[in-house]
């Protein structure tokens, strides 16, 4: 499903990598689109939206 998470503590690319890989780990034919700027991520995947919000916390980022 596609889903839409505000996560404040990306501050860079880096952060973006870190996201990105943290929900392909999850679902590897996830499509991942990290917006630094506005610090957005927009998934689409079969992972459920509490798995996804688990591993991008498990990174130590804060999801919204
Ligand atoms: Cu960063």
């Amino acid at each position: 499903m596609a889903m839409q998470l505000k996560v404040p503590s990306i501050v860079c690319d880096g952060c973006a990598d870190t996201i990105t890989k943290a929900i392909t780990e999850l679902d590897s034919d996830a499509k991942v689109n990290v917006n630094v700027e506005t610090k957005e991520v927009s998934t689409e995947t079969s992972a459920s939206e509490s798995a996804v919000r688990e591993a991008i916390t498990a990174k130590g980022h804060t999801v919204e």
